[in-house]
């Protein structure tokens, strides 16, 4: 082998040694009886979106949460996925992961202007308290209806993302969790967004067909198996 073979044979195997450890090591939701599946949990999703946004090299470990592997509690006794390494450090929540990745990846920007950042943010608990609800006349519909009204009203005057053209981290928090909303109220109470919330149906038709959500998101049937006991228990 001449030296310049040699030197490129060296190049080469040393970085097919060093990409996969430049990879982030994130823990997620496995699919609910489906543990080599991804599973549905919104908030494991928000990470992976963040980091497809980003375009940050991740390697993913799919944690069954029915069954915690030993190794995963020991490095995150909390027992709560995401989980993300950064610097040999295990790090919990997807609100402190995101912000780790906006400071350490700041290219492109997905901070969302301050004045934006709650919008939406009570969307999910009342989506939740609705699916379970059994009876159709305690507000629980009305209390989902007048804050999907709210995210209406802010979109159709600054949309057609949270904070304009661009999409930015409250997005991402958002779209899981609407993808939820979605898919559960339609299988489980035959309800769909009302057609008058044109903005909001336009604002899930934008990010359900982003490249990084088709890539993160659960299939439909691993969330309505998740649901499933919750609505019935
Ligand atoms: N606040 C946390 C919530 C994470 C969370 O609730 N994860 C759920 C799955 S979606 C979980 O790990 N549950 C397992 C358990 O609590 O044992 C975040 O934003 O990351």
């Amino acid at each position: 082998m001449t030296t310049m073979n040699l030197l490129i044979f060296s190049v080469l195997l040393l970085s097919s040694l060093t990409i996969p450890t430049m990879a982030l090591e994130v823990c997620v939701k496995a699919a609910v009886g489906a543990p080599d599946h991804l599973g549905d949990c919104p908030f494991s999703q928000r990470v992976l979106l963040t980091l497809e946004e980003k375009k940050v090299p991740y390697q993913m470990h799919l944690i069954d949460i029915s069954n915690k592997p030993k190794w995963f509690l020991e490095i995150n006794p909390g027992g709560k996925v995401p989980v993300v390494k950064f610097d040999g450090r295990w790090v919990p929540d997807s609100d402190v992961i995101t912000q780790i990745l906006e400071k350490k990846y700041p290219k492109p920007s997905l901070v969302t202007p301050a004045e934006y950042a709650s919008v939406g943010s009570k969307i999910f608990a009342s989506f939740v308290t609705f699916l379970k609800s059994k009876n159709a006349s305690d507000g629980t519909e009305q209390v989902l209806m007048s804050e999907l009204s709210a995210l209406e009203k802010h979109l159709k005057a600054h949309g057609p993302y949270v904070s304009g053209e661009k999409i930015s981290a409250v997005d991402l928090s958002l779209a899981p969790k609407l993808y939820h909303l979605d898919v559960a109220l339609r299988h489980f109470k035959n309800w769909n967004v009302p057609r008058n919330l044109t903005h909001v149906k336009k604002y899930m038709k934008l990010l359900f067909s982003r490249e990084s959500f088709v890539k993160t998101a659960a299939k439909k049937k691993y969330l309505i198996a998740a649901w499933a006991p919750k609505v019935n228990p």
